[in-house]
């Protein structure tokens, strides 16, 4: 029994470490390439998300291998397994939930969508993760990085995507909902009926109440009155893509933003929202971007952004700012924020 155990124990932790090096690879791979599918609503998007769905599939064919040594690492009754519990549940939750968005088998989840829960659930992961690889002292050796382990892991995840493909074919063959996905991954929902699109949120902003007696722009070194502002009637028809998981193509009515700002000498513009929320482009975007006031031909409404809301040609919805109350032009670079909203 003994020299039975010690002849296979070296052994199958080796294999152990191999598939948790796997592991902490794909994990690193699909949250980076997950964020590249977030900041983009044009091809890089595309290709963001076959490598990401290529890594989603690969941690799940190594889940009965790391299963295996989870179960070895349960048997020791120490307090931290449990973190590595949850940590399984929150992967587990993403994982199901991205595929389910994917399907289309079920996207909406009450007042949120599958695409939330994919987020969040990998988002709540990552301090677990951290401390999971940390707690233990992982080490990676020159030696997993052979040559023999490095085209193992290329066939792997040629495997994984190979996998991918047939599934996504497996979509549409059978028609399930999520054949109709843009090449975000977003489906559409309301386009053209002002009245059936969604009203969405980043994180934490409420819709604010605005009285449009009193409310004021301030623009280009002036302030604008709303009746000012609505006089505007530049047209637009663009595509607002949620990273919630949908697109909603409609008529948006406003003015362009160099009619506001003028000729200023500045490097970039922030656009902000009353509630606080603000995002900054640069100055050179200012003849592409819309101050909305419109909707389909009416006033927007709350909930869309009344009194005005920007309208951004190809950035993802969270650049669409709501409430907008100022538009500053400054001489910071537009890189100068954080790459996705704080609120
Ligand atoms: C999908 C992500 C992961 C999940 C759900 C997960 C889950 C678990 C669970 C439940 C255990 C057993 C309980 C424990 O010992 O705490 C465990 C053990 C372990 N995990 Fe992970 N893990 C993940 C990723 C990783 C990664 C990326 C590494 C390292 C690169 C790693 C290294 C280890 C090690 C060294 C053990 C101890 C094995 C033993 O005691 O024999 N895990 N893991
Ligand atoms: C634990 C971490 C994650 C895992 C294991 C994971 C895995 C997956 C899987 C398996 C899919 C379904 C792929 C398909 O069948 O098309 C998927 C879809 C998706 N994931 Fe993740 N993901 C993770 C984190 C993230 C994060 C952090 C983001 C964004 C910030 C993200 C964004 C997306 C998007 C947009 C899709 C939809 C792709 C589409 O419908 O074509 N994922 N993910
Ligand atoms: N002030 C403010 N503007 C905002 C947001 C926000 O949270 N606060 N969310 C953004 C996000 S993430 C999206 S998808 C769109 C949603 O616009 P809609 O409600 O008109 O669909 O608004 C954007 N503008
Ligand atoms: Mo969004």
């Amino acid at each position: 029994m003994n020299s039975r155990t010690s002849v296979w124990r070296p052994v199958a932790i080796a294999r152990g470490a191999r598939t948790n090096l796997a592991l902490l690879a794909l994990l690193s791979a699909v949250f980076l390439t997950g964020w590249m599918a977030f900041a983009y609503a044009t091809a890089p998007a595309r290709w963001s998300l076959v490598l990401h769905a290529a890594g989603g599939f690969a941690i799940l064919a190594l889940l009965p291998w790391k299963s295996m040594i989870a179960r070895r690492g349960l048997g020791r009754p120490w307090p931290g397994r449990w973190a590595s519990v949850l940590l399984g549940v929150l992967v587990l939750v993403s994982l199901v939930a991205g595929l389910l968005h994917s399907t289309g088998l079920l996207v909406y989840i009450g007042p949120l969508t599958a695409m939330d829960f994919h987020v969040g659930a990998a988002i709540a992961a990552v301090p677990l993760a951290i401390w999971h690889v940390v707690a233990r002292r992982v080490r990676v050796r020159a030696t997993d990085l052979s040559r023999r382990n490095v085209l193992r892991g290329g066939a792997a995840v040629a495997g994984a995507a190979a996998a991918y493909a047939a599934s996504e074919l497996v979509v549409r063959a059978t028609g399930m909902p999520g054949a109709a996905r843009r090449f975000t991954g977003s489906y559409e929902a309301g386009s053209f009926e002002p009245g059936l699109m969604p009203v969405s949120s980043w994180m934490f902003d409420a819709i604010p109440r605005v009285a449009q007696e009193t409310w004021r722009l301030a623009a280009g070194g002036r302030e604008w009155s709303y009746d000012e502002l609505f006089a505007f009637d530049d047209r637009l028809t663009a595509t607002l893509d949620c990273t919630g998981g949908f697109f909603s193509t409609q008529e948006w009515a406003g003015a362009r933003l160099d009619r506001l700002i003028g000729k200023a000498g500045s490097a970039s513009i922030r656009v902000v929202s009353s509630t606080g929320y603000d995002r900054r482009f640069p100055i050179e975007r200012a003849g592409s971007l819309l101050l909305a006031t419109r909707l389909g031909g009416q006033a927007l409404d709350q909930g869309h952004g009344f009194p005005a809301r920007l309208v951004v040609p190809d950035g993802r919805g969270f650049w669409w700012v709501k409430w907008v109350s100022a538009v500053e032009a400054d001489d910071l670079p537009h890189w100068w924020q954080s790459p996705f909203p704080l609120q």
